[in-house]
């Protein structure tokens, strides 16, 4: 109150919203962020020590950071991902085949390009470029109708990596300047569009198995990188129906869904903010989902803890005390990043 007070007196009408945003981004780096000189990373959780996130889980997280570079256009902030990139490329290296989730290498790519589209460094394209070739070489193949596999073992085609991996392209597309990039996002998206889109609802089936069973799961995370996709690459009118699904069919009186602390699915949330909060933006369609955002922005703000400030995924209630995640505690970042203060001008 204080502070929104304060602001109101200054005249800055959003300094107050901003905060926010900057609370959160603060509370999570000084809980979770482990630096060694020119080199960071997450850890896993509030106690433990060395035991970084995971592949994926780091990627996301990094991108997390990344939003807040571009809200911030600060240059410590710009530091501290140059840092975690570092950090990555150490203890995961410049070739992530090893790893057999396609998904997780798109995910890594889609940061590191936007890592070089933001900062420059050519580093970030290259590792980007090479790595997105290797998924792409090893995942897509003309079973179902074409489309990536999700693993190496190739026995399904999920929504989790072609939304991504469309992404990824896409973003490729620019930072390379190379069409064929645009031709390969082009193509996973059409597939993805075909296969786990229900253009009557904008429902985004979870994924397709090699016998071509389908699993019919909707989750947030899955919806975002459609919507991410399809608006990167000029399908607003299928971004349209998949974000009209997820406000009105995904969601508890209007919340995001509370997936559990400890998965992969904890981070899902903020996956789906980022990307559905620039088709908004992108397409002057606040007057659509502005609010409803916005109010899960404010209950993820709402539910930190005051002892640190950190704030969990379940936006309905509050953040415990005691050992938290750091992949658990990003969602709420994340779409702090994503909105714009709120215009008090209109
Ligand atoms: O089944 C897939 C996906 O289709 C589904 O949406 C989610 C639901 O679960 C998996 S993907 C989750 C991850 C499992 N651990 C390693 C990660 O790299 C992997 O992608 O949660």
């Amino acid at each position: 109150m204080a502070a929104m007070l304060l602001a109101a007196a200054c005249g800055a009408a959003t300094a107050f919203a901003a905060s926010e945003a900057d609370v959160l981004l603060d509370a999570h780096t000084k809980a979770f962020v482990r630096v060694d000189q020119d080199r960071a990373w997450f850890r896993e959780n509030t106690s433990s020590e060395e035991t970084n996130s995971s592949f994926w889980m780091e990627a996301e997280q990094i991108e997390m950071e990344l939003d807040a570079c571009e809200r911030t256009h600060s240059a410590s902030q710009r530091d501290l991902c140059e840092k975690l990139f570092n950090g990555f490329i150490a203890e995961h290296g410049a070739d992530w085949r090893t790893n057999d989730f396609n998904d997780d290498l798109m995910w890594m790519v889609i940061a590191s390009a936007r890592g070089y589209l933001l900062t420059g460094k050519e580093q970030l394209r290259d590792v980007a470029k090479s790595n997105f070739d290797v998924c792409f070489a090893r995942s897509w193949s003309s079973d179902m109708g074409g489309g990536l596999w999700w693993k190496t073992d190739n026995r399904s085609k999920n929504a989790c990596v072609n939304g991504p991996g469309a992404i990824a392209a896409a973003l490729l597309s620019r930072a390379c300047e190379e069409p064929a990039y645009l031709a390969k996002a082009t193509n996973i998206f059409l597939w993805e569009r075909a296969n786990l889109f229900e253009p009557k609802s904008g429902h985004i089936f979870d994924n397709m198995r090699s016998n071509g069973r389908v699993s019919f799961k909707s989750f947030s995370y899955n919806q975002g990188t459609f919507i991410g996709a399809a608006n990167l690459l000029g399908y607003t009118n299928e971004a349209m129906l998949a974000a009209t699904y997820t406000m009105n069919h995904l969601c508890r009186d209007g919340l995001l869904p509370g997936y559990g602390e400890t998965g992969d699915a904890s981070g899902f949330n903020g996956i789906c903010a980022r990307w559905l909060a620039r088709f908004m933006y992108d397409n002057h369609e606040e007057p659509v989902f502005e609010a409803w955002l916005r109010k899960n922005a404010e209950a993820a703000w709402n539910v930190r803890r005051a002892s640190d400030n950190i704030s969990w995924n379940l936006w309905s209630e509050p953040t415990p005390e005691g050992k938290r995640y750091s992949w658990g505690c990003s969602s709420s970042v994340v779409i702090q990043q994503a909105l714009r203060p709120a215009d008090t001008s209109r």
